[in-house]
């Protein structure tokens, strides 16, 4: 039997949020202390094997100080619980980058299986004396999109043989309630096609034979549905921002002759949650706060995600917090990311929305017990709304009197009778050298029809003749 501890895309050192210092740091906590939830189960379950899946880091700026003792600290403590390590190189953090910040440096004075480029294959012993086999690759440089998994040797003897890639499986998207609305039925979840690194098929896994293929890249964790080898999605260890909801973690494999049992390790406390409320304009703003309560608490008792990894039987899934016996997570304050997506018409929570955001914020942070809430409005001020009414009203009943021939007579009148006051008073608008001042013609044609309208729309916007007025 080998254990294996299997993550990936952590993406230590991101740029998200970095306009926002505290949401920053609270990630950044929430990462290093599921990166330490992971390490310490290793240790204690004195696992084989550990996979670092690739995009452990972030690769567009250097990598900080603090994540770099945080990974020695990691290395060396895997290392001195003698648990194997193997690391592969994503397109986010390839060789090259590695290389440039002396990492691989690092990596191998820890003594950590490298995979860095072209396929390679370890043997290696696990703690009872089995022997098995890894065979690997990974990214030289960003945006490697060969087919590479061709070139892995199909398993050829009776070694027990583990596949690690991070890449794109095609064909692997997320089937039933899984897969996104509009995705690519043919792309991986939340992957676009300029995310196709690292490209291969099912197919290609397949014809290898592998018992376990341990995979990096896409940021929701996963079995694909495959005939023959398991293969895995490690996922982000933590949800990235808001696109990332649901679970993550990393899985624990079990890997014996004929069968493997995986079972997913739910490490990360952060919770991403979108909630969209539309608001009435009656609605009070204690009303409001309590209808986001409701809100946000239907969405947790159903989150988006689990149901992918409910369809495992073969492995139970460690949803509830409170019963993670394993895992040594000692903070448990509240890691709610909440993203509020308010629509409608309110003029209270508006005002509320742009003169105070910092106050209705901590109203509902406190409320749902959110360590962030953020607020997207899509409101329109009633004003506006009111304008657009009686702007519309105005606009019909007028179509609809332009065919009355009773109002286009009386229109003809009022505006007859205004031009007639007009010529009276003409030699008025002439200066002193005899040249006419004002209004050109056109412009006092304009002018007349809009006085006369001006004097006749009250008298026909009487209630009795309102459109067509006798209608019952
Ligand atoms: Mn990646």
């Amino acid at each position: 039997m080998v254990q294996i501890l299997h993550l990936g895309d952590c993406h230590f050192d991101d740029a998200y949020y970095l306009n926002r210092p505290e949401r920053k740091r609270l990630l950044d906590e929430c990462r290093e202390e599921a990166l330490r939830a992971a390490v310490e189960t290793a240790v204690d379950r004195q696992v084989d094997l550990f996979v670092w899946a690739g995009d452990l880091l972030d690769g567009e700026r250097r990598i900080s100080l603090k994540t770099r003792s945080m990974l020695e600290q990691a290395l060396s403590d895997l290392e001195g619980a003698k648990v194997e390590m193997a690391w592969m190189t994503g397109n986010h953090d390839p060789k090259s980058y590695l290389e440039a910040q002396s990492l691989d440096q690092l990596l191998e004075a820890h003594g950590v299986h490298l995979f860095d480029g072209k396929v390679r294959e370890v043997m290696l012993k696990a703690r009872n004396g089995m022997p098995y086999k890894l065979v690997g690759s990974g990214h030289e440089e960003r945006g490697l999109v060969e087919n590479r998994v061709r070139t892995y040797p199909v398993k050829a003897d009776g070694v027990l043989t583990i596949g690690l890639l991070h890449g794109s499986v095609q064909g692997s998207a997320l089937t039933g309630g899984g897969a996104g609305k509009g995705e690519d039925a043919e792309l991986p979840p939340g992957l676009e096609p300029g995310d196709l690194y690292f490209p291969c098929t099912k197919a290609d896994l397949t014809r290898l034979g592998y018992d376990l293929i341990c995979l990096g890249h896409v940021h929701v964790p996963y079995k694909i549905e495959m005939s023959g080898a398991a293969a895995f999605y490690a996922g982000s260890l933590t949800g990235l921002s808001h696109k990332e909801a649901g679970v993550h973690g990393a899985w624990l494999h079990t890997l014996g002759y004929g069968a493997v049992k995986s079972r997913f390790l739910e490490l990360s406390t952060l919770e991403w949650k979108t909630v969209q409320i539309a608001v009435t304009p009656e609605l009070s703003l204690t009303q409001f706060v309590e209808l986001v309560q409701t809100k946000t608490e239907t969405q947790i008792a159903n989150p988006g995600l689990t149901p992918y990894l409910e369809r495992f039987d073969n492995g139970s899934l460690v949803r509830s917090r409170s019963g993670a016996d394993e895992l040594s997570i000692s903070n448990q304050r509240s890691r709610l990311m909440l993203r509020l997506s308010i629509s409608g018409v309110n003029d209270t929570i508006l005002t509320a929305i742009r003169h105070d955001p910092e106050t209705l914020r901590d109203r509902i942070g406190n409320a749902v017990n959110a360590a962030e809430v953020e607020i997207r409005s899509d409101m329109v001020p009633e004003r506006v709304l009111e304008l657009q009414r009686t702007g519309d009203t105005f606009a019909a009943h007028l179509n609809t009197c332009l065919e009355d021939p009773e109002f286009m007579a009386n229109l003809w009148a009022a505006y007859a009778q205004r031009a007639l006051t007009f010529e009276a008073e003409r030699p008025g608008l002439e200066d002193d050298n005899g040249f006419r001042t004002g209004l050109s013609d056109e412009d006092s044609e304009a002018q007349l029809l809009k006085e006369a309208l001006h004097d006749l729309w009250p008298r026909w916007m009487q209630p009795s003749r309102r459109m067509g007025g006798d209608q019952a």
